[in-house]
């Protein structure tokens, strides 16, 4: 493979990863354009990009989600390159080989690797093939409900049905019991047929109480691979992780090093290229047993990149413009400890329901050891049509106890008013002993919810805070609209922080 170097790269996202990739490619000289849809015309990536071009409506399904509007984008700037950031097209084997054919490097792996381990049953045979243990169950879809059954037998309750087009929960049923099956099935199909047009699913064994931990993988196109180390990624509400970090608590040097060259061993046998990461459950008897792989750049890559000083995104443009890997395995060292927590616009005291809105003021955390992945800016809205992630707090530090600390510190600055927020949850999960002595699983987030009680101090002072902003507005008779042209000197923005000042309320309480 030759090297190409890239004068432009497509960003085919949005919010806090196209913002990310923007970044890496201004560090690298190379110009970065941003797609929009009309709800992004004043998003932060639109700002930061050195071009933008808008590529549909508002759903995504008639902007991001569309391969030949991204694909003319690409087209109509010059672009050498198409980085697909996470979700959306990102493993989607479609849109890779349609980058190919169009002579456009998809900075990822080749379509045929997403194809065959974005099927979670060929993926599982790989693995299997590859020397990995993946979770018992069955190696094929099953169609028939009567080979379902005695599979289901076979394995022994209680067992979990899963799509095989799917990952990531979708389409996911825990089956307790032969008489619960049935139901399930339908259920489990139908939710597959709607999230990816494949009603097809297979079975697996259900671990009690798992722990979700990851690899991160890096491969060249000249046979170099290495493993990251991992991510720990237990604490999850409804299949969507909130909390992780790097090291896992779990692991013992000798897993952590079993557990890369496994991963490594799939990497080899499949050809894999570009980043990827191989997720594992890990049972209480600290057996790791392979779930699935993920071909794309992962929302929590940053813990990676804080301990092992690795900058993941700009690897993967290097690999992709045909450079080899720039270290070996053994050049590769875990240092320190890092953890990110989401900051999700979606209210904690209501069972985490998205709380879309205007971002009327905005004072991210920063100093020693903080980083905050954002895509968004004052002014800005969180709107119903995508993921309402706001951020991704990262902190590192040289010990976890540290970590923790740190990220205590930086919960406790983080102002964000006009929405209610996952920050006063991290709050309560970060000083909740459990999390603290490293002991968390699958139910971990339920713990801390039971453990508080009604709602906090924060959430009243930033309601009391945002309805102080909008009273002002109201009496000056503004629309309540940012206006996006305007940066800086908002003049609702200088009136709330001295009303909130006034009244004490952007103090502590
Ligand atoms: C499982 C499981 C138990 N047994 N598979 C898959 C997608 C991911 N988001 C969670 N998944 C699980 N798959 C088997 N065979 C339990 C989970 C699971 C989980 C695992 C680790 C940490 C937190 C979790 C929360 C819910 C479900």
């Amino acid at each position: 493979m030759s090297v190409r170097a890239f004068a432009k790269v497509l960003v085919a996202n949005r919010g806090e990863i196209a913002v990310r990739v923007v970044r890496a490619c201004r560090e690298m000289g190379i110009r970065a354009v941003a797609v929009f849809s009309e709800a992004d015309r004043a998003a932060l990536h639109v700002r930061l990009a050195d071009e933008a071009l808008p590529i549909g409506p508002a759903p995504s399904r008639e902007s991001y989600l569309r391969i030949d509007r991204v694909l003319d984008a690409a087209r109509a700037s010059g672009a050498d390159a198409i980085h697909p950031g996470y979700g959306f097209l990102a493993e989607n084997a479609g849109f890779a080989r349609a980058c190919e054919e169009a002579g456009i490097a998809f900075i990822g792996p080749r379509s045929g690797t997403i194809a065959l381990l974005g099927e979670k049953t060929s993926a599982r045979r790989e693995a299997v093939a590859a020397g990995l243990a993946v979770v018992p169950g069955t190696l094929e879809p099953i169609a028939d409900e009567e080979a379902l059954a005695g599979e289901a037998e076979r394995i022994g309750y209680p067992v979990m049905l899963k799509a095989a087009a799917g990952g990531g929960g979708k389409g996911l049923r825990f089956v307790a019991e032969r008489s619960d099956l049935l139901p399930a099935l339908a259920r489990a199909r139908s939710e597959a047929k709607g999230a990816f047009g494949d009603e097809s699913v297979y079975l697996e064994k259900a671990l009690v109480r798992p722990r979700h931990v990851e690899i991160q993988v890096l491969a060249d196109h000249c046979g170099n691979a290495v493993h990251l180390f991992e991510r720990e990624c237990s604490i999850q509400r409804r299949h969507q992780k909130v909390i992780e970090e790097s090291p896992s608590p779990l692991l013992t040097p000798e897993l952590r090093e079993r557990m890369g060259a496994l991963a490594v061993a799939l990497v080899r046998r499949v050809g894999y290229v570009n980043a990827g990461t191989l997720e594992f459950l890990v049972d209480a008897e600290r057996n790791p047993y392979f779930l699935e792989m993920n071909t794309r750049l992962q929302v929590e890559h940053p813990v990676t990149e804080m301990v092992t000083g690795v900058d993941l995104v700009k690897l993967q443009i290097r690999i992709a413009q045909g450079e080899p890997l720039p270290f070996r395995q053994e050049d590769l060292a875990q240092r320190g400890h890092a953890i990110e927590c989401r900051v999700y616009a979606e209210d904690p005291d209501t069972g985490f329901l998205p709380n879309p809105g205007r971002i009327l003021a905005l004072r991210p955390p920063g100093g020693p050891g903080v980083r905050d992945d954002s895509g968004v800016c004052e002014g800005g809205e969180v709107g119903v049509h995508y993921d309402p992630l706001v951020s991704k707090l990262v902190v590192w530090a040289e010990s976890r106890e540290e970590a923790i600390r740190r990220m205590r510190r930086a919960v406790s600055e983080y102002r964000i008013l006009g929405l209610r927020t996952t920050l006063p949850f991290f709050e309560r999960a970060l000083a909740h002993p459990d999390f603290v002595a490293g002991a968390i699983d699958t139910a971990f987030v339920d713990t801390v919810l039971a453990s508080g009680n009604g709602r906090r101090a924060r959430s009243v002072e930033i309601a009391v805070a945002a309805t102080a902003i909008r009273a002002f507005e109201a009496r000056r008779g503004g629309s309540g609209r940012a206006d996006p042209e305007r940066e800086g000197l908002l003049p609702w923005r200088a009136a709330g922080l001295r009303e909130a000042h006034g009244s004490r309320l952007g103090e502590r309480s």
